[in-house]
């Protein structure tokens, strides 16, 4: 086996990847490029799942938020569609919330940040309303993502890496495959 993480889950062949943190830091384009570098460098099959995308797709709902026009996801809903992909394995999720994902599938955290500036000129370029970018910064400020993710997961399951520059993202993909493969 390529990964230590799948020696004590004999049912999944692979890891299972969660990328987090505030909207915008990069968990999109970044769980896109590690899925492309683990099957070019690699040749391992990866699936991406952007749950805020799957969420909308499949309806993984039940309350509306008014304030921001978004839907609330239900947590129950969307780990019944995650269940079966996370018991196979191989897969990397994205979402900006992990507290409500099972624990134990989830064999590495990746939790990206990004300084201030940077990140509004990002949900600016975005087109999001400034009551949005506030709300999305005082996020970052107020460390909800991280603090959900040090409550939910074991500290040597997690890695935080910035994702400010471009140069961070193959400084990132080089570090989350070295963590993969140092563990075996
Ligand atoms: P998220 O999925 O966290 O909301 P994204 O992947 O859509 O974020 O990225 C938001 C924007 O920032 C997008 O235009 C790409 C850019 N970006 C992402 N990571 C970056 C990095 N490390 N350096 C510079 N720009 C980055």
């Amino acid at each position: 086996y390529f990964f230590i993480f799948s020696i004590k889950k004999m049912d999944r062949k692979l890891p299972n990847i969660l990328i987090t943190g505030t909207p915008g830091v990069g968990k999109t384009s970044f769980a896109v490029l590690l899925q492309e570098k683990l099957k070019e460098l690699k040749g391992l099959d990866f699936t991406n799942i952007n749950i805020g995308k799957l969420v909308n797709d499949k309806k993984l709902y039940k309350k509306w938020n008014n304030e921001f026009n978004v839907p609330e996801f239900d947590d129950d809903m969307v780990n019944d569609e995650l269940e079966p992909y996370l018991n196979e394995g191989g897969v990397i999720l994205d979402f900006h919330s992990s507290g409500f994902l099972p624990e134990d599938p989830i064999d590495l955290v990746v939790l990206l940040r990004c300084n201030n500036t940077e990140l509004y000129d990002r949900l600016k370029a975005r087109g999001y309303p400034d009551k949005k970018i506030t709300e999305n910064i005082d996020c970052e400020i107020m460390e909800v993502s991280s603090e959900e993710v040090r409550e939910s997961y074991k500290q040597d399951r997690i890695l935080e890496l910035r994702s400010e520059k471009i140069e961070d993202m193959e400084n990132n993909l080089d570090i989350v495959i070295n963590t993969l493969e140092k563990r075996n």
